[in-house]
């Protein structure tokens, strides 16, 4: 469904000298190991998500303001921004919207990265985090983009589903590794699945749980099996007001 040539046509390109004179560029990113593993820590990662190929329009009301104010009022971990505009109606205004607001938690640039580019790109807009999709990249791809995005100081999730992707990722020692519970071929999703996957996941590497969250009890079950991180997007965005459920579905 995601060809890696088309997503990198579509990409516009800026000459990098112009991001790297952003204002973002110089702070120090929020760690997301830190923000998952502080004493407290809820590792919800709340999405902004106003629509998705499986689901089409989500929520086309609620604004990037009042979704990032109240996922913060819950005490959420980090927070997720969509910026792909093709397949998930966001963009990098949208991101950085909500890091004037947001001044004290990390930022996950949700996209698909092809290309370097858009990993100094991600620094630019204020992101804290980019997500590396192992099924869209080669091996060398995730030791490269994963390197560069290490060198800028952000963190980096690496996105798995099937053991495959896991295989992909060289030196799985001290990552943060995604699983994610929807299949992006099908869209099927699989909390099992996910749970066998995670046994193939060494101790140092903090897991996260991706897609079809919906109730808090799945955290608590998650979390036996060794989950500190849940990214939950529609669960929290169907809802007229995102940051009042995920309110209620932290407390
Ligand atoms: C959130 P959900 O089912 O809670 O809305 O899922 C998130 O995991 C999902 O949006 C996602 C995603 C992705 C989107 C996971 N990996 C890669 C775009 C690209």
């Amino acid at each position: 469904a995601f060809k890696k040539k088309e997503i990198a046509k579509i990409k516009a390109e800026v000459p990098v000298k112009k991001l790297v004179e952003s204002p973002n560029f110089d702070r120090t990113p929020f760690s997301l190991k830190k923000a998952l593993l502080e004493v407290g820590s809820t590792g919800i990662i709340a999405e902004f998500k106003r629509q998705s190929p499986s689901k089409g329009i989500i929520n086309d009301k609620a604004t990037i303001a009042e979704v990032t104010n109240g996922y913060l009022d819950a005490n959420v971990a980090a927070q997720s921004i969509l910026t792909d505009t093709s397949f998930f109606g966001g963009t990098m205004a949208d991101l950085m919207e909500a890091r004037t607001i947001n001044q004290q938690k990390p930022i996950l640039r949700k996209d698909f990265v092809v290309d370097g580019f858009q990993i100094v790109e991600a620094k630019a807009i204020g992101a804290d985090v980019i997500l590396l999709i192992a099924s869209c990249l080669t091996a060398t791809e995730l030791k490269n983009y994963g390197n560069l995005a290490t060198d800028l100081g952000l963190s980096v999730l690496y996105e798995v589903h099937t053991q495959e992707d896991l295989d992909k990722i060289n030196d799985l020692d001290n990552k943060i590794i995604g699983i994610n519970n929807r299949n992006l071929k099908t869209f099927e999703v699989d909390l099992e699945h996910s749970i066998k996957l995670a046994n193939q996941i060494p101790d140092t590497c903090i897991k996260v749980s991706e897609s079809g969250i919906s109730d808090p009890k799945i955290i608590t079950g998650l979390k036996e099996f060794g989950f500190q991180g849940f990214l939950i997007g529609e669960n929290f965005m169907k809802e007229e007001n995102p940051g009042e459920a995920c309110q209620e579905f932290i407390s």
